[in-house]
């Protein structure tokens, strides 16, 4: 794979801060977009604007087409059985409430069991809760040990035919950590219950396969996946949609509306109610593309190979202290370095052109656990590079020659 020739389809790379190179780490956060996705957004503007699915006229049909053309990209890349399984939502955290609401309402109870793990995203938390606090069902959470790994001797023993959701991310953007899920989908299955895997980090540096995974609903965003903001996918079993009641209620979901009763649109635009993100998602559909000409399987390799450069480098650091060491993982290093609070940290990096992220992560249970109010977190990308890494740790040596 050759990076430069990858980072120069990414024009936001190429400036500088406080006369110094930018260096991009904060890609769990949100990637960059190469000029493809850019473009694509633009053309649509200036060519093709228009509202889809009702309109007679060229742009609309224009608009539409391409449109539905990224669900079929998305229904390819995540090898759905059909594009009524790919809903369009504005991102990870909008699907998981959709499943929250419509699934959750329909099928959890009082004295039911909704399992998520210790290191969720507030996303794959907080509508769970929230759904626990409507019907009466209680939350259980799978622990996890030292390494950021989760404990499978107590997922195995909290399963039970109370479990009727496991919700479980795919690969945790506050530790890195990538979870079996494979395992854990045919676990649950057996038990009886559903599963919704969180894909918001791996999306972008693991192929998912749903079919053969089994899973029953799978999210994500297309800002990590160097596609737009405010645009995402649920992707879940065409049974369980069918089943489901809709989320909103509006334009686009509807077949017949009279005062009396209304009809509501085949799948998948029974779940896309108002006019959606439609530039958003025809960026979308160009940032897959993308992903597939470069290929996952390559992605995967250089990122593993950039992460372990990182380790090595941490692990050598005097004074920093990883937090997510598990044997699977990637792309993220999230640290704390005596003496210095993360946010000055984050701050010091800044001056020196380095972006990465310091806070809880939206994870704040993962902080809790650790006993630290905050890490510092470096994520990668493809268009990162080891000189990048360098430059990172000798920003680092530099914060804590400030602080000593
Ligand atoms: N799940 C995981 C694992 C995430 O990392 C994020 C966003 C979300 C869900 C929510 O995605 P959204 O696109 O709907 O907001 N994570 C981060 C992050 O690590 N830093 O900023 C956002």
């Amino acid at each position: 794979m050759n990076v430069e020739q990858i980072r120069s389809d990414f024009p936001i790379l190429h400036q500088t801060l406080y006369d110094k190179p930018l260096v991009y780490l904060d890609n769990a956060a949100t990637t960059q977009k190469p000029q493809c996705v850019i473009d694509t957004v633009r053309n649509y503007y200036e060519k093709d604007n228009s509202n889809i699915h009702r309109g007679v006229h060229t742009l609309s049909e224009r608009a539409t087409a391409a449109y539905e053309a990224s669900r079929e990209t998305i229904r390819g890349f995540f090898n759905a059985t059909s594009t009524k399984e790919v809903i369009f939502t504005r991102g990870a955290t909008e699907s998981i409430n959709l499943v929250a609401a419509s699934w959750g309402n329909a099928n959890i109870a009082k004295g039911d069991e909704v399992l998520i793990t210790h290191m969720e995203h507030h996303s794959n938390i907080v509508p769970w809760q929230m759904l626990c606090e409507r019907t009466g069902a209680v939350l259980k959470v799978i622990p996890m040990n030292e390494s950021g790994e989760l404990d499978m001797q107590a997922f195995a023993s909290l399963l039970s035919e109370r479990t009727k959701l496991l919700g479980v991310v795919h690969m945790s953007n506050a530790l890195g950590t990538i979870n079996p899920i494979e395992m854990m989908i045919k676990q649950a299955h057996a038990v009886g219950a559903k599963v919704l895997v969180d894909g918001a980090q791996a999306a972008a540096h693991i192929a998912v396969d749903v079919q053969a995974l089994d899973v029953d609903f799978y999210v994500t965003s297309a800002h990590k996946m160097y596609g737009p903001t405010g645009v995402g996918v649920l992707i879940a079993k065409e049974v369980l949609l069918e089943a489901m009641p809709p989320y909103q209620g509006g334009g686009d979901m509807i077949l017949m509306v009279t005062f009396e009763k209304t009809q509501y649109n085949d799948l998948p635009h029974k779940f896309e109610a108002g006019t959606p993100n439609i530039a958003g998602v025809i960026g979308f559909g160009e940032a897959i593309k993308y992903i597939q000409k470069i290929g996952l399987d390559k992605i995967a390799r250089r990122e593993a190979v950039l992460l372990d450069y990182a380790t090595q480098h941490a692990k050598k650091f005097d004074g920093l202290k990883q937090i997510g060491t598990a044997k699977d993982k990637a792309c993220v290093l999230s640290f704390v370095l005596d003496g210095v609070h993360p946010h000055d940290l984050g701050t010091i990096l800044d001056r020196e052109a380095v972006a990465i992220r310091a806070g809880h992560h939206c994870a704040m249970p993962v902080m809790q656990f650790y006993k630290v109010p905050a890490t510092a977190r470096a994520s990668f990308s493809i268009y990162n590079t080891e000189a990048e890494v360098d430059a990172l740790f000798a920003a680092l040596t530099k914060a804590k020659g400030m602080f000593a």
